[in-house]
């Protein structure tokens, strides 16, 4: 990567917008607050923040509010006040992804590929400073590569927030993480803040989220090699994938299979714990050409729009493939947890 092509990219003055994909991750806002010090630091360029979707799931929003993560709201933006758009984390094109109209597209910088076939707008091509790179774990460990190229030391804060990316994408390096993932969380750790972290691992949860996770174990269906767990109404988009990444653990079963409405869509995630899986072709199929999805290695995820469908038929096509796709049509399921068994001292 010609880094120094980055400098060459922004304006010499004027604020720079940035923006992610919707409903912002830990890896996400941490590579915005890492690109915001950058700029700032290095190129003396103010910058702003908008953020799409909402931030639900605990330790997000912990994350946000400790870190005082502040963004304008979606129509909040001015095309006019700004002189270029950064996108991290994510591409323009990717369907999860709609930065702002109207503010010239500087570059983007993402540690994913992208699915075969997904059209990028014209204007990409020809982007300054286009960086897509999968061996990074992480897009914070991009942005903290910046920093090094620019000789930029992260404030406390900034090396919080980045860490936090670091080690939620590549889940404490296990996963999908390279050298410079490696080499990031290292030096990030040493100067991120710990007990803000330990604020934001171990946010308080509210009294729904145990409902939810009342109504997960309930849900759950043991197919074969499959957990599968279909949710009516759930809190948001990333319960749906937590409740995936969570029974993945249940001994003996390889996939994890978890959907759930939210915001107009029904929201699913893959998960496998084979360590060749592909998990993407998988979930293409079970989404059918009803859904949009997206992932690598052992994890996917993808959503359906409950427009022309409703609930139950969106629910009922994803069980059908899913049972398919794991060629278990016509076999009985288990209950993850029996109802009955270990319900105490209930007549
Ligand atoms: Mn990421």
């Amino acid at each position: 990567m010609d880094f120094d092509s980055f400098a060459k990219a922004l304006p010499e003055s004027g604020q720079v917008l940035l923006c992610t994909h919707r409903h912002p991750d830990p890896d996400g806002l941490g590579a915005m607050v890492g690109m915001a010090f950058l700029l700032e630091q290095r190129f003396g360029l103010a910058s702003a923040m908008v953020l799409e979707g909402r931030i639900r799931r605990a330790e997000n929003v912990a994350m946000r509010e400790l870190l005082e993560i502040r963004a304008l709201p979606k129509g909040g933006v001015d095309p006019a006040a700004y002189a270029g758009l950064i996108v991290v984390d994510s591409q323009p094109h990717f369907t999860h992804t709609h930065p702002p109209g109207g503010v010239p597209l500087i570059g983007f910088i993402d540690h994913h590929l992208g699915s075969v076939g997904e059209k990028q707008h014209d204007q990409e091509t020809e982007v300054p400073f286009r960086w897509v790179d999968d061996s990074y774990g992480a897009t914070s460990t991009m942005v903290d590569h910046l920093l090094r190229h620019y000789g930029v030391e992260p404030d406390v804060r900034t090396a919080t927030a980045l860490f936090c990316g670091v080690r939620y994408d590549t889940n404490n390096l296990l996963r999908g993480a390279t050298e410079f993932d490696e080499l990031s969380f290292r030096r990030l750790e040493q100067k991120a803040d710990r007990k803000l972290l330990g604020a934001i691992d171990q946010p308080s949860l509210p009294r729904e989220y145990f409902r939810q996770i009342r109504e997960a174990l309930d849900a759950g269906e043991v197919f074969g090699p499959l957990v599968l767990t279909m949710l009516g109404e759930v809190n948001s988009p990333e319960s749906v994938a937590e409740v995936a990444d969570w029974f993945l653990r249940l001994k003996g079963q390889t996939w994890s299979l978890a959907g759930g409405a939210s915001e107009g869509r029904y929201q699913v995630s893959l998960r496998s714990d084979l360590p060749d899986a592909d998990a993407y072709p998988v979930l293409r199929f079970i989404l059918g050409e009803q859904g949009a999805c997206g992932g690598h290695g052992r994890m996917a995820g993808g959503q359906i729009p409950l427009t022309e469908y409703s609930l139950e038929e969106v629910q009922a096509m994803v069980r059908r493939r899913a049972l398919e796709a794991f060629e278990q049509v016509d076999v009985a399921s288990s209950p993850l947890v029996s109802r009955t068994q270990g319900s105490g001292k209930n007549p």
